[in-house]
């Protein structure tokens, strides 16, 4: 009879066995430069226009004639002054939506712009939005939705995949450098795809497009979506998440409308439009747990934003401005050479925790008393997302007063708490995998703005 060691050491070396095989660690995952630069646009706004501009539809069925397409005065430029001036960093048309009509003259269906009035049929959105975007400096991606209700191949996958891969060719090969690739799996339960083709034919041609992807095609998504349509992100936002067992660096994108519920334009739909202060209260609860904020436009049946959308828009980007655009750790703060870099408003430098450290502080020491009631921070996320726990503290003159607290800071935190007066103030990094880094410490007084 063979020798067999006992039970016990068995199951340990199988255990080291396993977890040296999987090999992975939450706080040792790490995200891609191109996760890193998207991650820093924080704001970008998508797009819907198409025949459901013109039918008072949300999602068209596909029998929509092209004519229907008409726009008399489109000028994308209209819409990319009022983006640049609510703050957005990017912007994503939808080159197809769910009725399967192309903005872009492509080879592969004659349901497209070719066949609309527009331009005669001699016109491309897609060329014009794109180049519209560059020349406002926003950078641009595209939406190709996989479900398509117009298109006859859509009922057999192999066809239809080879179909959906034509037209990606066209969109990554014609249109510049895509920064964000949108798969949208609504509509399509039921339906197989061959993602992986789809996937592998995009990154050919562009290699460092960030792909979207909500749950259902959660596997070949570079940012993940937050799961609502109501602008907030859950608080705590991890990057790192697992996916049938292993864990990968996976930013979260949250999309809403500027108008409740409208991704498209809907005639007299003013009462939908978000005020200023909800708009704000999204930004805080998107940008400010540490993730992508994606607002929807949606420009008229001119081809136009309506006026009171470009109000709206530049009315929030005041408001953000206003709210966050005093940093009073940059203005009042006694200079501490070492600390500058987290200080300085500055988010190209960063200052680090002692090498090796777990926990520190982060103190700004103001030359006279200072009131504020927010506070904004950034990790500097390139080794890996490392806060795990914190608080922000104000000396009261006997003790640190904690005025907020949290678990997960990512790449940008923001804090409010009710007014403080104060001449010190910190972040008590309570716990972090390893030595911190922070990008930005700021501090702010919003009352009365
Ligand atoms: C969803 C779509 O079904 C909506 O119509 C809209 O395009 C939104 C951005 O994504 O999945």
């Amino acid at each position: 009879m063979p020798n067999f060691p006992p039970a016990a050491p068995i199951c340990f070396l199988l255990l080291i066995l396993c977890s040296s095989l999987s090999g992975q660690s939450f706080s040792d995952l790490k995200p891609s430069p191109q996760q890193l630069a998207w991650q820093d646009l924080e704001f970008g706004v998508i797009l819907h226009f198409g025949t459901n501009t013109f039918l008072d539809r949300e999602w068209g069925d596909g029998t929509a004639d092209p004519k229907v397409f008409a726009p008399t005065s489109f000028d994308p430029e209209q819409w990319m002054r009022a983006i640049k001036a609510a703050g957005a960093k990017y912007v994503v048309l939808v080159a197809k939506h769910h009725d399967g009509f192309c903005l872009w003259p492509t080879e592969h269906t004659d349901y497209s712009v070719k066949s609309s009035a527009w331009e005669n049929g001699h016109g491309d959105i897609v060329r014009q939005v794109s180049d519209a975007a560059r020349k406002y400096g926003l950078r641009f991606g595209v939406y190709l939705s996989p479900w398509d209700r117009h298109e006859p191949k859509y009922k057999d996958s192999a066809e239809y995949d080879n179909y959906y891969v034509a037209e990606l060719q066209e969109l990554a090969n014609n249109y510049g450098e895509l920064v964000e690739f949108w798969l949208d799996g609504a509509g399509s339960e039921g339906h197989v795809y061959n993602f992986p083709r789809y996937i592998e034919n995009l990154r050919m041609y562009q290699p460092n497009t960030l792909v979207f992807a909500d749950a259902a095609l959660f596997e070949y998504g570079d940012i993940r979506w937050v799961g609502n349509e109501e602008g907030a992100i859950p608080y705590e936002n991890w990057n790192v998440l697992d996916r049938h067992g292993y864990l990968r660096w996976r930013p979260v994108e949250a999309d809403t409308p500027l108008h409740k519920k409208h991704w498209f334009w809907h005639p007299n739909d003013e009462a939908t439009l978000k005020s200023v202060d909800e708009l704000v209260s999204t930004y805080e609860n998107t940008v400010g747990r540490g993730g992508q904020l994606m607002l929807g436009l949606a420009p008229d049946r001119r081809g136009l934003l309506p006026e009171a959308d470009v109000k709206r828009m530049e009315d929030f980007g005041a408001a953000i401005r206003k709210l966050y655009g005093e940093n009073l750790i940059a203005k009042e703060r006694i200079h501490n050479q070492p600390l500058e870099p987290a200080f300085d408003g500055d988010p190209d430098t960063f200052w680090s925790a002692p090498a090796g450290s777990h926990l520190a502080q982060l103190e700004a020491d103001f030359s006279k008393p200072v009131t504020f009631d927010h506070c904004l921070t950034m990790e500097w996320l390139d080794a890996g997302q490392r806060i795990e726990q914190y608080r922000i503290e104000a000396w009261d003159g006997k003790i640190w007063k904690a005025l907020a607290e949290g678990h997960a800071i990512g790449h940008k935190k923001i804090d409010s708490f009710p007014p403080v007066t104060a001449s010190r103030v910190r972040l008590n990094i309570l716990a972090s995998s390893a030595e911190a880094h922070i990008r930005e410490f700021q501090v702010f007084s919003q009352s009365g703005k």
